[in-house]
């Protein structure tokens, strides 16, 4: 359940300022008359109380509104090297950015929904009861940007005009935050008033990072108002904490299209890429992973490369799947990025006229390295905990690795040479037809599978698993991870999954144009597949046959066999497609990632059965594609053994 504007806006509350002409007494007051001058430009009230909110609650001494205009992106861009929080790399346009050591990921045991009483939640989020947050806000924002400027940008996630695009707002006291908006999202300063018209709503972001000591990070809080959608970012810097118009506002995104727009839009954890066929054909694919198991490689590896982190979709007039990226830049992990496995990434992150914010890299001769670089790397230098050398140990003794699991580099995404920015930057969106789902699997689903039905395709998304990563920090072990989408879905898992199952079944498409849905995994160790080792049975390249499959099957070119988890490929037509990216695919190997391990399998779907029945009103129909699986698995098994040779099917 969501219902906007309920409970007290806690912005409103703290700020004290309710309607326009207050606003108005606090913008002369204390915005200088050139920014004052480009903020009448924006004429949406709504808006215009937030941000009066905003600078009467932190009081910083300035306000500068950013309009987008080269001149003002470089006053950021100034800013941020002025204050420190950014600085110049050797090459032209680089810069390195430092998050503290106690937050180089996201923060998610300090990240909360605020709520309002009643509220039915996901069993996998964190709350707060809207009186709590609000004496969080009353005692650590007011004040908090003193001696700062308060920044001002105006976005919009997706391209204007988009049928799932939503304006928003990124108030900040830091550079190096405004820097990262101003490259990963659409400045929408011109448009902001009609797209705020259009599309009826907005979020509002804040954050102060404060005296960004370490001693503060304790106090650091993600709040999110989903009521009012409103973000509260605090004492701290990485971007997955404080940059929420990605993280933050994609959780809005999702309450919205689960309670508001059903059967119309969905909000997922997705890349988008687009990948050519024969004749020249285009196909494109939408894919959730979660963080940190490679989507950002994975979308990279098509022809037409739009997104790397997120996804919205709606249902066009013909009853197309249709998907725009929200961002307009990539915020990748860099770890293991090398010229084999991420060639156009490296051509930015080592070429030159690619402007790169680095984060918690090696820095040696300002010059960035990183675990994973597949190059010489230098044995000293500066990172994420500071000095390094080679042998240096952290306090337990531990060797300091080069560069965080975690760090990053932030650029647009038209740097990219396989980027197909006229698509991406198109309100009309990627025409989708394939849909994905993969986590980390070193042991039980085969590298690629397709959904029997719609049902059984939602029920893969559902039942994503992963090992942890290094994007959260403290996370450790095996986790399911549904539609690799959980840490970001507010709401009840259930309302969630019955969204989908609503979406996907809709009427609205038709039998050409309902996308079909795959799992993918990367992740299966020889050892665990009757080899030895615990070396993975594949490579990074592989992933462009698993997907160049798809785009066959999806389009009708090849047959496939049919298997209890859904339609597995034949050796020929693998072969094939191993042949063009000049790899031997031997029988023995084929067999090794396709057979059927049934018990691990039936495990799988138990622990997965298990878990969702202690969720309240989950959908019947995720069991009813569990238990009809597992019969026939269990057929199978009978007849076959415990591993199936995929032979026995055909
Ligand atoms: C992720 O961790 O999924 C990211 C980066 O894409 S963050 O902004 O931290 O969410
Ligand atoms: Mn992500």
């Amino acid at each position: 359940m969501l219902e906007l504007k309920k409970g007290k806006d806690i912005l409103e509350g703290v700020g004290g300022v309710k309607n326009i002409t207050e606003a108005q007494v606090i913008f002369s007051d204390k915005i200088d008359s050139e920014n004052r001058s480009k903020l009448e430009k924006i004429t949406n009230e709504e808006a215009l109380i937030k941000i009066a909110n905003a600078i009467s609650m932190c009081q910083p001494d300035n306000v500068f509104i950013n309009t987008g205009s080269a001149e003002d992106v470089q006053w950021i861009r100034e800013y941020s090297l002025r204050q420190g929080e950014e600085k110049k790399l050797a090459k032209d346009g680089h810069t390195i950015h430092y998050d503290l050591p106690q937050d180089q990921a996201r923060l998610v045991k300090q990240t909360f929904y605020i709520i309002n009483e009643g509220e039915n939640m996901s069993s996998l989020a964190k709350t707060l009861l809207r009186d709590e947050a609000t004496e969080y806000v009353k005692e650590f924002l007011p004040g908090i940007m003193s001696g700062k400027t308060l920044m001002v940008g105006f976005y919009i996630r997706g391209p204007i005009g988009a049928e799932a695009a939503v304006p928003a707002i990124e108030i900040s006291s830091s550079g190096y935050v405004l820097h990262s908006a101003e490259l990963l999202y659409r400045n929408c300063f011109e448009d902001f008033n009609a797209e705020a018209k259009r599309t009826g709503i907005f979020f509002t972001n804040v954050h102060a990072e404060g005296k960004n000591r370490p001693e503060d990070v304790p106090n650091a809080r993600i709040l999110m108002d989903r009521s009012w959608f409103t973000t509260y970012s605090t004492f701290c810097t990485y971007a997955g904490n404080t940059l929420l118009l990605k993280k933050g506002n994609h959780r809005f995104s999702v309450d919205y299209a689960t309670y508001y727009k059903i059967e119309e839009q969905l909000a997922e954890h997705m890349f988008i890429t687009g990948m050519t066929g024969p004749g020249g054909r285009k196909t494109f694919f939408a894919g959730a992973a979660p963080s940190g198991c490679g989507k950002t490689t994975t979308a990279m590896v098509g022809s037409d490369f739009i997104g790397d982190d997120l996804a919205q979709f709606w249902i066009d007039k013909e009853g197309c799947l249709r998907a725009i990226n929200p961002e307009n830049g990539i915020f990748g992990i860099v770890e293991d990025v090398n010229r084999e496995g991420d060639p156009y990434l490296m051509d930015c992150l080592r070429g030159d006229g690619t402007e790169v914010i680095w984060s918690n890299v090696l820095i040696n001769d300002g010059v960035p390295y990183w675990v994973g670089n597949g190059e010489d790397n230098p044995t000293e230098g500066f990172n994420f905990q500071g000095e390094w050398s080679k042998d240096k140990k952290d306090a337990n003794g531990t060797p300091v690795p080069m560069s965080h699991k975690n760090s990053r580099c932030t650029l647009l995404a038209s740097a990219i040479k396989n980027h197909a920015t006229e698509l991406a930057q198109s309100p009309e969106g990627a025409p989708v037809k394939v849909i994905t789902y993969s986590g980390r699997d070193s042991d039980t689903m085969p590298p690629v599978w397709v959904a029997k039905s719609s049902d059984a395709g939602v029920a893969i998304g559902a039942s994503i698993v992963s090992k942890a990563t290094a994007t959260e920090v403290g996370a450790t072990g095996v986790n399911r991870q549904p539609w690799a989408n959980a840490p970001f879905i507010p709401g009840a898992l259930a309302d969630y999954m019955k969204a989908q199952f609503t979406f996907f079944n809709s009427s609205k498409f038709n039998a050409t144009t309902r996308p079909i849905m795959a799992g993918l995994n990367y992740f299966l160790s020889k050892e665990n597949r009757g080899g030895e080792g615990s070396a993975l049975l594949g490579e990074k390249k592989d992933v462009k046959v698993w997907l160049g499959w798809l785009e066959l099957f999806a389009n009708g070119d090849v047959d496939a066999i049919t298997s209890p988890i859904g339609f597995l490929p034949k050796y020929e037509d693998l072969a094939r497609l191993f042949e063009t990216i000049d790899k031997p695919y031997p029988k023995e190997l084929y067999d090794m990632q396709f057979s059927l391990y049934i018990d691990k399998i039936i495990l799988r779907i138990d622990l997965q059965r298990e878990a969702y029945s202690k969720e309240a009103n989950i959908p019947q129909t995720l069991f009813d594609v569990y238990e009809e699986q597992k019969n026939e698995l269990l057929q199978l098994k009978e007849e076959f053994g415990s591993i199936v040779n995929i032979e026995h099917l055909n």
